[in-house]
């Protein structure tokens, strides 16, 4: 889907691309938050600021100590951390996550988003993926979840005040009534929804009450935003959040996806943050026009300064978008035991494992996030095996991995696991390289979205490509799930040392 640069006028979405769902958002002053849902990744509940609710930094991980985040043994692919609200009430930073794999709901309270955020105060009696928190004038306190009910909560100790009720369940028939949040606006209490499932029948719906509790009067033109139905280049539209800016506009936070290739398309970056304006009209909102390239708002926009391509591991701790399945421990993953490298120590798993036997696979990624992009690392192999991967999940990846005695290709998609390519390993570290390329131009209906050449970089710089395989089979169409690929490094037997990892985008025109 090739689009024009950002201009003076325009801004580009989605404002946060690659895999970040689910998001919500929330104003302290001049400063914009925003969190992410993570499932099996850890550190987890990405937190991003903005000062124009276009341009995003990632801030830190709500969720980045085991006491916050148990993942156990076999906590699966899309498992783990579900859709998150954050709120900003009485000084403090608020944050409500489910953990699907154990824990149920969460409270978390910080007073810098950036973190530290508290240990977990338990929700034992709220029973319902999505929840919301929202406070009335006298300080009562609502949690409200997808189905759509609700029930009063003490949030200091995470003790349910009395039964839960149902409030709504948004259009008759309708699946998956999910993703609520309860926002005061003006004299009503608006209570927005997603409905239709997250796949391409999602949607966003509104209803709004004189109290908290409702009763719901939902909007006649709903949905109020939808995709389903159309060719639109974003799809799977739903699971919004509100904010106002400080000049009284508002704005509306939400997924989507963007399909590549032929019928009926294939999404690889998992759901990502889109931005749109809403309007208000006889005390109902109405939602601007969603696509790839916006009007801009009505303020100067802030570009921070470009991601630095390359990490030389140079730092103590990993940067922010580093992300590992189910955990990660300074033993397994250090930059300490080599200054300038990245050392992780293999545990014995694979990428195919989900830890049941404690043998998780040492693994550490960022979020693919550009269409096309090309990702390289240096690793030294002497001591151990491993290399860099694409991983959707632990069923669908491609890998290219280093030995002493080999540099070899490996394709898992479903129950299928092969090696695909291999050579003789050359002595001394070794560039593996990795080169995502978006197919825009559809040739018919099986055109892929991409495809992913993998090999070797030849110390003269050009690439050994060892295979080019279809990026479809590494897509949400074909996978299932709720999160998008990752692109990182991983250890498979003894110990490997990563002296770089480059992250390149290479469609500069939706960078
Ligand atoms: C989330 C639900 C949804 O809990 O998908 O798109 C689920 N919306 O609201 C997982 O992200």
């Amino acid at each position: 889907m090739p689009s024009t640069p950002e201009t003076g006028t325009t801004f580009i979405n989605p404002v946060i691309p690659g895999f970040h769902p689910d998001p919500s958002i929330c104003r302290a002053g001049a400063d914009y938050y925003l969190a992410c849902s993570s499932f099996e990744y850890f550190p987890g509940v990405p937190v991003f600021h903005s000062r124009d609710l276009v341009h995003w930094t990632q801030i830190g991980n709500a969720l980045d100590r085991p006491s916050q985040l148990r993942l156990p043994p076999g906590t699966p692919s899309s498992g783990g951390i579900y859709a998150p609200t954050l709120r900003y009430h009485d000084g403090r930073f608020w944050l409500i996550v489910t953990n699907v794999s154990g824990d149920g709901n969460l409270l978390f309270t910080a007073t810098d988003p950036a973190g530290p955020w508290s240990d977990p105060i338990r929700l034992p009696g709220v029973h319902g993926i999505d929840p919301d928190i929202a406070w009335d004038d006298d300080g009562t306190c609502w949690c409200t979840y997808a189905g759509v009910e609700q029930v009063r909560i003490d949030p200091h100790t995470g003790q349910t005040l009395g039964p839960p009720r149902r409030l709504w369940s948004g259009a008759p028939g309708a699946k998956a009534p999910e993703a609520p949040h309860l926002h005061r606006i003006g004299d009503y209490w608006y209570l927005l929804i997603a409905e239709g499932g997250t796949e391409r029948c999602h949607a966003v719906s509104i209803a709004r009450g004189r109290t908290p509790n409702g009763p719901f009067e939902p909007c006649p033109a709903n949905p109020i935003l939808t995709h389903r139905g159309t060719d639109h280049p974003i799809q799977n539209t739903g699971h919004a959040d509100l904010v106002q800016a400080p000049d009284g506009s508002w704005w509306m936070v939400l997924l989507g996806v963007r399909p590549q290739g032929g019928t009926p398309g294939w999404h690889v970056l998992g759901r990502e943050t889109f931005l749109v304006p809403v309007d208000w009209v006889d005390d109902w909102p109405v939602v601007g026009e969603l696509s790839p390239v916006m009007p801009a708002p009505p303020w100067p926009l802030r570009r921070p300064a470009d991601q630095p391509r390359r990490d030389d591991f140079d730092t103590s701790e990993p940067a922010p978008y580093w992300i590992s399945p189910r955990h990660r421990s300074a033993q397994d993953c250090t930059t300490q035991e080599q200054p300038g490298r990245l050392t992780l120590h293999a545990r014995g798993g694979s990428l195919d494992d989900t830890d049941v036997d404690d043998t998780d696979v040492t693994f550490v990624g960022r979020r693919q996030q550009h269409l096309s992009c090309r990702v390289r690392a240096q690793v030294d192999t002497v001591e151990g095996q491993g290399g860099l991967a694409v991983r959707l999940d632990d069923q669908h990846h491609y890998a290219i991995e280093a030995s002493p005695a080999h540099v070899r290709v490996r394709a898992r998609v479903g129950p299928l696991n092969t090696i695909v390519a291999s050579r003789p390993a050359a002595s001394g570290p070794v560039i593996l390289r990795i080169d995502v390329t978006a197919v825009h131009t559809v040739r018919d209906a099986r055109t892929g979205p991409d495809t992913i050449a993998i090999g070797v970089e030849e110390p003269d710089g050009t690439f050994a490509e060892l295979t080019s395989l279809d990026g479809r089979y590494l897509s949400t169409e074909v996978a299932g799930g709720f999160t998008g690929r990752v692109l990182g490094m991983f250890a498979s037997a003894g110990s490997v040392h990563f002296d770089w990892f480059d992250y390149e985008p290479l469609d500069d025109l939706e960078d």
